[in-house]
């Protein structure tokens, strides 16, 4: 080649948008093999791990998902698990999750703090004569992409700068349960000179005595917040430590201007940087090639930690569905190019724990919330639907006597045991208006072992999985 046209050539290969660059990769690709990017998110311990590693665990060995219409006709006719197409990004650990699960005295999955991706290639039959008498047998690869629903909560720190930023966790920070939680990081503020010449120390003091605040708003007993902002400061993946993540809010004026060389302009500046270099890289690379998505909400945790821990579930959910509908933001619009998640399906989690005539409520009570977070219809294009959920099912039905009444309840097994209990959950109130009324406490969740049955080289038993998949993917497998 000509250096001229090689130069031309290379003009014009940078001129070619990253969108166009991904056609191009995807053309390279065999037409006879298409490629579903299936993302699945949820707000921490929302369930992701375990749901995935079931859902694998059900492809790999049939008879588990009656509800997926091509496993039930039969139609499936082999699953492996692939080559994933990003080599850099982490592979999820299917294998030591499940052995988590098979293991002695079974225990649930580590959690995650990252992204991590699995391809699993399905060969099935069509259903339809002419494909199938045209092509025989067809493969669909699907690249599950499991990441913390808590980076989508990044999303609207795009439009907003260092002092507006500021100037609302500190306001969150007035209100119970967090004024509580808040002290140790609000007591270290205030000892900090502002003005003072930036120190990477005092830095890392005030991001860390967030951070603490942050996680004790997610995870103390009875409190499990939502609106946990930035998210890489509870999910840093492997960020941990940097210095694009060593910042924190501050006490600051609107308007106010920044001292240069001082902390303030330091952290403002490290704000920024998080923006562009994490928040947007992760919509760009990662978010924008989602074709389908699941999103799990722990409708039932937040029940338990009563009318803050919902309405903050709401409004964290506000700021899940803006992500899925790009055209309402400025930014993100174009950085998709026009592109969007074709098919999004919301499952309240962890279903198990509540008696099967619970779960419509549950189920209501998840679209409900959607509803009210923000209109289901603009989502004009999406295909959208609620399901409640239980990736594994760590329950039994059973019934007892309680004031010599029959009620219908769960048995298994509680963390804390080793014995079988049959255990009445409460009734989940049918109207939102209800659910967000609870006090912390009023409704009581109690968290069981995985189930001690589990094989190998058997399905694991779930909630509505086959129902979730066919959802999302039934109309490929056709
Ligand atoms: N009974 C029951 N418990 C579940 C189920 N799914 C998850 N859990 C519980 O919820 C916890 C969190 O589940 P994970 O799948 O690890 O949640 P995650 O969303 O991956 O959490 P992170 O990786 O921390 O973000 C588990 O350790 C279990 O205690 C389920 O289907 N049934
Ligand atoms: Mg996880």
């Amino acid at each position: 080649m000509s250096n001229d046209i090689r130069r031309q050539t290379e003009k014009l290969l940078s001129g070619l948008s990253d969108r166009t660059a991904d056609l191009v990769e995807g053309l390279a690709a065999p037409f006879s093999e298409p490629v579903v990017r299936l993302g699945v998110t949820g707000l921490a311990r929302a369930g992701k791990t375990v749901a995935i590693t079931s859902l694998i665990q059900n492809l790999l060995h049939q008879g588990g998902m009656p509800l997926l219409s091509a496993m039930g006709g039969g139609r499936i006719t082999g699953v492996h698990l692939g080559e994933q197409p990003d080599l850099t990004l982490p592979r999820f650990a299917f294998e030591d999750h499940r052995d988590a699960l098979l293991g002695q005295s079974p225990s649930w999955p580590e959690s995650t703090a990252s992204i991590s991706q699995l391809r699993l290639s399905l060969r099935y039959r069509s259903g339809a004569w002419l494909k199938r008498a045209m092509s025989g047998d067809s493969l669909l690869h699907i690249d599950i992409v499991d990441y913390p629903g808590e980076w989508l909560l990044d999303l609207p720190l795009m439009d907003m700068d260092f002092h507006s930023w500021s100037a609302q966790m500190f306001a969150a920070a007035e209100q119970e349960p967090r004024q509580s939680l808040a002290k140790d990081w609000l007591e270290t503020t205030r000892r900090t000179d502002l003005n003072a010449h930036w120190d990477e120390r005092d830095a890392k003091r005030l991001h860390q005595d967030y951070t603490d605040y942050l996680i004790a708003c997610r995870h103390a007993p009875r409190v499990k917040l939502s609106l946990l902002q930035p998210g890489r400061f509870l999910m840093p993946g492997d960020l941990a430590g940097s210095p694009a993540l060593t910042f924190a809010p501050l006490p600051l004026n609107p308007g106010q201007a920044l001292k240069h060389g001082s902390l303030a302009a330091g952290m403002a500046k490290r704000f920024e940087d998080y923006k562009h270099l994490i928040v947007w890289r992760f919509f760009k690379e990662h978010f924008a090639r989602i074709d389908r998505q699941l999103v799990l909400v722990d409708l039932l945790g937040a029940a338990e930690g009563g009318h803050v821990a919902v309405s903050e579930l709401q409004d964290a959910m506000v700021s899940v569905l803006k992500a899925f509908k790009p055209g309402q933001n400025a930014w993100l619009g174009p950085l998709l190019h026009g592109r969007r998640v074709e098919r999004i399906l919301f499952a309240a989690t962890k279903a198990d724990h509540l008696p099967a005539a619970q779960h419509d409520a549950l189920r209501r009570l998840l679209t409900s919330l959607l509803n009210q977070a923000q209109s289901r219809a603009a989502f004009a294009g999406a295909k959208t639907s609620v399901m409640a959920l239980a990736g594994l099912r760590a329950t039994l039905p059973a019934t007892a006597t309680i004031d010599g009444k029959t009620v219908d309840c769960v048995s298994g097994i509680p963390l804390d045991s080793d014995k079988v209990e049959a255990v009445y959950p409460g009734h989940l109130p049918r109207d939102l208006v209800d659910l967000r009324a609870l006090s912390p406490g009023a409704f009581e969740i109690l968290a069981f072992k995985p189930p001690s049955s589990l094989e190998e080289i058997r399905p694991f038993p779930h909630i509505n999985l086959d129902r979730a998949l066919n959802e999302l993917l039934g109309d490929l497998l056709q």
